[in-house]
């Protein structure tokens, strides 16, 4: 029963954060600003901004000038602490849609509901630097996925790497400490190639198959638009008839997975540190949303928490893709900026533990202690227990938690009673059994002897790291090989090389003995796994062109250039999704006649880095600018496609490039033929065959030749799943 007595409290007028009135529905725009006029944070209007108040026009400032004072005690207090990992991110809305093939798996509404559209918040972040480091360093990627669903919401915090470091989460500290910069003089910033980090990884040698996976070109992606993402452990799914299955979660990206090369990563790290966040958000601005199938790997729940020998529970091992296939369940379409950076991106509260009923968690050890993680770090991270009220981390379904108070409580909750059992507040609120929405987690035995152990399962450290580096394509173990011989070439301490080259003699004989050659050191003998199983999914170099949305020409012009040319083939890419970007000595507007075209980018403010491929239009004159040779050569040695048309051609042999190489796409004039021959090569992202020729080679070219595959190995067979 409620309380009988008549309520005589009253709540502050509702408005909103900048003074704004509640509208008849009850809501406010949370970003709005009100008003035209410069106000104090009370709102009382200024006439000056400019000048401090002072005694005389020389005279010391007065301490009474509030003004001065809340304005620069403001500042002061503009940053929070930013994450002790992945703390760089960028990020954007968008909304995920459901295919409504689960229901077998589970009960979730916003993955089992045909056709249901839920509102999504996703963050991509690398994982060392601090938060204004460069975007293409050498790291895994964090994609964290907010979906804000109608029975509340649920974090997928995942990689773009579907294994992790560590099997067990209380070795974190450990593995950061190791890998974040050097604690005397903070050197080097964003990056893995350092003693302390290979010191660390060479003696945990769980952290192999990882490791492999950030030095192969997964650790540099070209976009965030071509990343895989996976939600790394496993999770246990519910069906509304409350049976359980395994389940892996996997983001397919629909353009593909793509990387880029290691010096193109080197030169954007410095020429353009934003790289990634600025082709996300130019993406969305130019009505290209990036797009991601979202996928299940389903195992059965039979006890044993493990599948065809891979225990998953141990978050370094993955399921091959050929074992069990990726089910695709539904769509997410990353479509909308956000407005401001702060209030959004870096305020957004990710939390493992944010579960909706139908998922649940296992008994990962990793998964486990990430549980504690992030809710913890956010208190000091964004100043207290509120941060859920916070616009970015509101649920958008309703919420009666029974929470009060604490730093910066911006709900005026209502009632006497926040406690159960009451009746003064008429017992509300109510608890939920699991057909009301409740969440109820399915009851699972839990038996054990107390200890600091683990499952001898957990021992196998490098059988999948050898089934990973085998599984790739030959260009792609040379980029393994360079990029390990890059990173210890760069450790001051001998040891620690030596010890790292035991580590890959037990992964692969021909790969150690390269990059030991790479380091002008001996390689050791080891013991690598006898077992040859290939999983060929796991290489991602493509031989049938692709989707190329968002992708970027270059178009080499001059004010003789063929504008009529350069407009036709700007409308034919952009068909295509693919932005067409003339770029000249200098800025301004090309004329020609009636045409003008505007110049987009010049020689100083762009560099080759920005560009998946470039075409020099017919007219365009001959140049010696260093700006341009430079810019075509980069090109060229980072296998993207080249092209001219009608007398264009005499600029990139200029620079060097040979009309008759692989890749570079020559006619006589801007039609049909030219443009979608430019599309297929922008499909295939790389021109490889280019590639030994070209690429600066870390290794010495005689000992770089890569391992043949043999055609007798093992494929990982493949299995139907439950729920297809
Ligand atoms: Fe995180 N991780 N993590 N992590 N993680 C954080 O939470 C942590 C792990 C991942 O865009 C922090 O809010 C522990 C695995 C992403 O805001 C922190 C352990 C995976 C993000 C934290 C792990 C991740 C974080 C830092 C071992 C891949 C960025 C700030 C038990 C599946 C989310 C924050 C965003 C962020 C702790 C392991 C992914 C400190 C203790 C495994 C994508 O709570």
């Amino acid at each position: 029963m409620p309380t009988s007595r008549n309520r005589d409290q009253s709540a502050p007028s509702a408005v909103s954060p900048t003074g704004v009135p509640k509208d008849s529905a009850g809501q406010t725009d949370p970003r709005a600003q009100s008003g035209r006029y410069l106000t104090t944070a009370q709102g009382l209007r200024m006439p000056d901004t400019d000048h401090s108040l002072k005694a005389g026009d020389r005279g010391p400032t007065l301490l009474e000038d509030f003004h001065l004072r809340e304005k620069i005690t403001h500042f002061d207090h503009e940053r929070i602490p930013e994450r002790v990992v992945h703390a760089r991110g960028a990020a954007a809305h968008g909304v995920f849609e459901a295919y409504g093939n689960v229901k077998d798996v589970t009960r979730a509404a916003f993955l089992a509901t045909k056709g249901k559209r839920t509102e999504v918040f996703c963050r991509f972040s690398t994982v060392l630097g601090s938060r204004g480091s460069a975007d293409t360093v050498r790291d895994t990627r964090g994609f964290a996925v907010k979906f804000y669903s109608d029975e509340g919401n649920f974090d997928l915090v995942g990689n773009n790497i579907p294994v992790f470091f560590i099997q067990d989460g209380i070795k974190f500290p450990d593995v950061i400490h190791a890998a974040k910069p050097h604690p005397d003089r903070e050197i080097p910033q964003a990056q893995s190639a350092h003693d302390t980090f290979w010191d660390f990884v060479s003696l945990h040698t769980e952290a192999t198959h990882h490791v492999f996976w950030n030095m192969s070109d997964r650790g540099i992606p070209r976009s965030f638009r071509t990343m895989e993402g996976f939600g790394v452990h496993t999770f246990r799914l519910v069906n509304a008839r409350g049976a359980t299955s395994l389940v892996k979660f996997h983001w397919k990206p629909v353009a593909g997975v793509h990387s880029l090369v290691w010096e193109e990563a080197q030169i954007a790290a410095g020429c353009d540190p934003d790289f990634h966040r600025r082709d996300m958000a130019d993406g969305i601005e130019a009505g290209a949303p990036l797009e991601y199938e979202l996928g299940i790997q389903v195992m059965p729940d039979d006890g044993t928490d493990s599948f065809e020998g891979i225990d998953l529970l141990d978050p370094t091992k993955f399921v091959p893709e050929e074992l069990v296939p990726v089910q695709p369940i539904g769509m997410l379409s990353l479509n909308r900026n956000p407005t401001n950076y702060f209030a959004e991106t870096e305020q957004v509260a990710f939390h493992t533990g944010n579960l909706v009923p139908g998922i649940e968690v296992t008994n990962d050890p990793l998964m486990q202690a990430r549980l504690f993680s992030y809710l913890d770090t956010q208190l000091t991270r964004l100043g207290g227990p509120n941060f859920t009220q916070l616009p970015i981390n509101r649920p958008h379904c309703p919420v009666n938690d029974m929470l009060r108070d604490g730093m910066h409580q911006t709900a005026i909750h209502t009632g006497l009673a926040p406690y159960r059992p009451n009746s003064i507040d008429g017992g509300e609120p109510l608890v939920a059994e699991a057909d009301e929405g409740g969440y109820v987690p399915t009851p699972r035995p839990v038996d054990g002897r107390v200890a600091r152990a683990q499952p001898i399962s957990f021992d196998d450290h490098f059988t999948q790291a050898a089934m990973f580096y085998r599984s790739l394509s030959e260009i792609e173990q040379v980029h393994i090989v360079e990029a390990f011989t890059f990173e210890l070439g760069k450790c001051y301490e001998k040891a620690v090389k030596e010890r790292e080259l035991e580590v890959l003699a037990n992964v692969d004989t021909d790969l150690c003995r390269q990059v030991a050659d790479g380091l002008g050191l001996p390689a050791p003998q080891g013991n690598p796994p006898a077992d040859g199983t290939m999983s060929p999914s796991l290489s991602q170099i493509v031989t049938e062109p692709g989707p190329v949305t968002g992708r970027k020409v270059a178009v080499i012009a001059d004010a003789g250039s063929d504008l009529a040319g350069i407009a036709a083939l700007t409308k034919s890419l952009a068909r295509e999704g693919v932005t067409a970007l003339v770029t000249a000595a200098v800025g301004g507007t090309l004329k020609s006649g009636r045409r003008s075209l505007v110049v987009e980018r010049t020689f100083a403010t762009t560099r080759s880095i920005e560009f998946d491929a470039a075409i020099i239009a017919s007219g365009t004159s001959v140049t010696d600018d260093i700006k341009l040779v430079v810019m075509l050569q980069e090109l060229f040695r980072h296998c993207k496609p080249l092209g001219a048309w009608g007398d264009g051609v005499a600029m990139l042999e200029a620079a060097g490039i040979d009309r008759n190489a692989a890749g570079v796409l020559v006619g006589d004039d801007f039609d049909k033929a030219f443009s979608s021959d430019l599309v297929a090569a922008l499909g295939l992202h790389r021109v490889w065959a280019r590639a030994s020729a070209v690429m600066a080679s870390a290794v010495a070219p005689s000992k770089t030749e890569p391992k043949k595959k043999t055609a007798s190995k093992k494929t990982a067979s493949t299995r139907r799943p439950r729920g297809e």
